[in-house]
């Protein structure tokens, strides 16, 4: 059920006059944005399988209807996102949520849905139906070996499905650790992940980089063996030049300065990439920009700065991916909204006077660095965004024309008012 083309047309047609008096303004005011609009297009956020059904807690889950009840509804449901902003053009599956059982003909239908592949995600944090050995007290940390063994092996399997699948990475996310104080032996919990960790680095390919995820807590309380971006890294360390640090907005403690954090993995060229979301209190996983798109826009700075230090591509070289799920909005209204949160953080950066921000910084002058980055954060930057989306094919707005052409309703017919995402 793709949208036709026609009707984007029409909606870009019925929205642009107002659009380009809006761009008409801010190409006025800013120097170089058409170099901003060809950054924009070429951005690619992934979308994660699991995001495409309503997430739900443990009191309960609220669906809304259509959701996505198999592989293939779900990169319909990505390719019906890209059709809308074209910057969605990459899923990635979480192994065995997503068993790809026919990859062949999972490619091709990514192939005409023009959507690659992103990282692939494993699972040792739920036990699966027969299976032989629990996760109870951990998977790649376990006192026992043969339970580190099934979990070394359900992380091989997983590299295998993205082989298939053209994927390029692995995102290994734990969620190892203890509850209660003496539980556990720290130094032999994080070296028996350590060698677990090498073991699955051993079967990745030449060309692929392990994700290693940290999260302070959650589902243990007390001590998570890959606990922040510490642990993360002196595993990504030892490891070798694959592995890298893997930053979920949501997984520090509170306050946490990310944006510095994120500014030192780039220094040391061990930053993966992003799951992004928003949070409050922990673990939310709520959208993009909802609760603080400040500090948003403050690590994107971070970043356009340092890859640009380093001469890396900006959308080439880390992996950019969603890790959004919640309760209350239609998924793929709420992912439209993330992946605009992103763009607008990114092209903010973009417009950051860096050469006088760091003539501000080498002079102590602190009120003229506030002044420089709130400008720019400060800036009306959606027209060029929705430039940047129209140009590439994609909806003015898409948000609208989601609603505009009742695609939920249009999903609810399809697959029914009771499909219920797989996964989670
Ligand atoms: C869990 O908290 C992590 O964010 C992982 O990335 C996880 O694999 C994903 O959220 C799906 O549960
Ligand atoms: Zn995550
Ligand atoms: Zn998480
Ligand atoms: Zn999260």
């Amino acid at each position: 059920m793709l949208l036709n083309r026609s009707l984007i047309d029409q909606h870009n047609e019925s929205a642009l006059k107002t659009h380009q008096l809006k761009l008409a303004g801010l190409q006025n005011e800013l120097p170089h944005t058409e170099g901003i609009i060809s950054l924009l297009s070429a951005f690619q956020v992934a979308i994660p399988s699991w995001a495409l059904g309503t997430g739900g807690t443990r009191f309960g889950r609220f669906s809304g209807g259509g959701e996505p009840r198999n592989l293939e509804e779900k990169m319909e449901d990505v390719a019906l996102l890209h059709q809308l902003n074209r910057s969605s053009g990459a899923i990635s599956l979480h192994i065995p949520w997503d068993i790809p059982e026919n990859p062949k003909h999972i490619r091709a239908l990514a192939n005409q849905y023009d959507l690659r592949f992103d990282a692939v995600n494993s699972n040792t944090f739920q036990d699966q139906p027969g299976q032989n050995y629990s996760y109870k007290f951990g998977s790649l940390q376990h006192v026992d070996k043969t339970v580190r063994q099934q979990a070394i092996d359900h992380n091989i399997e997983v590299i295998k499905h993205g082989i298939e699948l053209g994927s390029e990475s692995l995102t290994v996310w734990l969620s190892d650790g203890s509850c209660f104080p003496g539980q556990l032996n720290f130094r032999k919990a994080f070296q028996r992940t350590l060698e677990s960790l090498q073991e699955i680095y051993g079967a990745l390919p030449d060309n692929w980089k392990m994700f290693v995820e940290y999260k302070a807590f959650e589902p243990n309380f007390y001590s998570m063996t890959v606990g922040d971006w510490g642990q993360s890294l002196l595993f990504a360390n030892k490891l070798g030049p694959k592995a890298f640090t893997l930053v979920d907005l949501g997984h520090h403690l509170p306050n946490a300065n990310i944006e510095q954090i994120v500014s030192l993995l780039l220094m040391e060229g061990k930053l993966a990439g992003f799951h992004f979301n928003d949070s409050k209190y922990g673990d939310d996983d709520l959208t993009v920009g909802s609760i603080n798109p400040y500090q948003l826009f403050l690590i994107f700075n971070e970043l356009v700065e340092g890859m640009n230090a380093r001469g890396m591509n900006h959308a080439k070289d880390l992996g950019w991916m969603i890790d959004a799920s919640h309760n209350v909005k239609d998924p793929l209204e709420d992912l439209l909204q993330s992946v605009e949160a992103i763009q607008l953080a990114y092209a903010q950066a973009l417009i950051v006077d860096t050469p006088a921000l760091q003539k501000a910084q080498e002079n102590n002058d602190v009120v003229r660095c506030q002044e420089i980055l709130q400008a720019a954060y400060r800036t009306d930057l959606r027209p060029l965004v929705a430039e940047a989306r129209m140009r590439a094919g994609g909806a003015l707005q898409p948000l609208q024309l989601f609603r505009e052409q009742e695609l939920r309703q249009q999903l609810i017919k399809a697959r029914g008012e009771k499909a219920i995402a797989t996964g989670l």
